[in-house]
């Protein structure tokens, strides 16, 4: 069957082979969506970020249900902070800093209850979870190489924040030779105006480094996809 599909999206409609393309929920994490976690000891509002929830929860349903690829990530770093440079653990003058306590542990860390992802887009078994110590989702992790074991050469993009981790991890992938399209209204960060040009800046130039696209438009390629072949995921 022919999962190639086109999408309309900006700065021009893009073709997605769907066997080929991955499903990318960026640090959808508790410490960055509730209050007492990272994000707000930031001095951020974090109900900025939850108008992501519901559009997210809906693609990521249709993509389960089609059998693509999902890859959460996990912004964070070790109980010794041995993988949190000074640079990084140093910058500005949050509240609290990470691997201090938190509302829901210590902040960022791996294996606390505010570092995991909330319940609304909780990973199943199968699905793959990358923990990463940066911003950028292929930095210090094999994010590549789950990749490249899959076959896949498209991304569409998700998650928090749009200027800061979905625009690094964009622009690792677009670097590495992946099409990534950024899914407007699934991705959201605590200042309306950089998300708003954080899109505009993927778009530029002719699609610089990637593609915008709402979720309706790939949510109803997917609804389709399942409908044709329910028994046949994806990948
Ligand atoms: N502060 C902020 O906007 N973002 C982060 O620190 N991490 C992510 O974007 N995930």
């Amino acid at each position: 069957m022919d999962a190639i599909v086109t999408i309309p999206a900006r700065p021009g409609p893009i073709d997605l082979d769907l066997a080929h393309t991955a499903l990318v929920i960026i640090d959808m994490q508790r410490d960055f969506l509730l209050p007492g976690g990272f994000g707000e000891t930031l001095g951020n509002d974090v109900g900025q970020l939850q108008r992501v929830v519901e559009p997210l929860t809906g693609l990521l349903a249709a993509a389960r249900e089609a059998g693509m690829l999902v890859v959460h990530t996990r912004e964070g770093h070790l109980p010794d902070l041995s993988d949190c440079p000074p640079a990084k653990l140093n910058r500005g003058a949050p509240s609290k800093r990470i691997g201090d306590p938190g509302a829901f542990g210590r902040i960022l860390i791996r294996g606390e209850y505010g570092h995991d992802i909330i319940d609304e887009l909780a990973p199943t078994a199968d699905e793959v979870v990358i923990d990463k110590p940066g911003k950028g989702a292929f930095h210090a992790t094999d994010l590549g190489a789950v990749l490249a074991t899959r076959g896949i050469t498209q991304l569409l993009i998700t998650g928090v924040t749009t200027e800061v981790c979905v625009h690094t991890t964009t622009r690792e992938a677009n670097d590495r030779g992946y099409e990534c399209v950024v899914v407007s209204d699934c991705v959201g960060s605590y200042f309306p105006e950089f998300h708003r040009v954080g899109l505009e800046m993927v778009v530029a130039q002719g699609g610089i480094f990637g593609w915008t696209a709402p979720s309706d438009a790939l949510i109803a390629v997917l609804t389709e996809q399942a409908a044709t072949s329910p028994s046949a995921p994806i990948s």
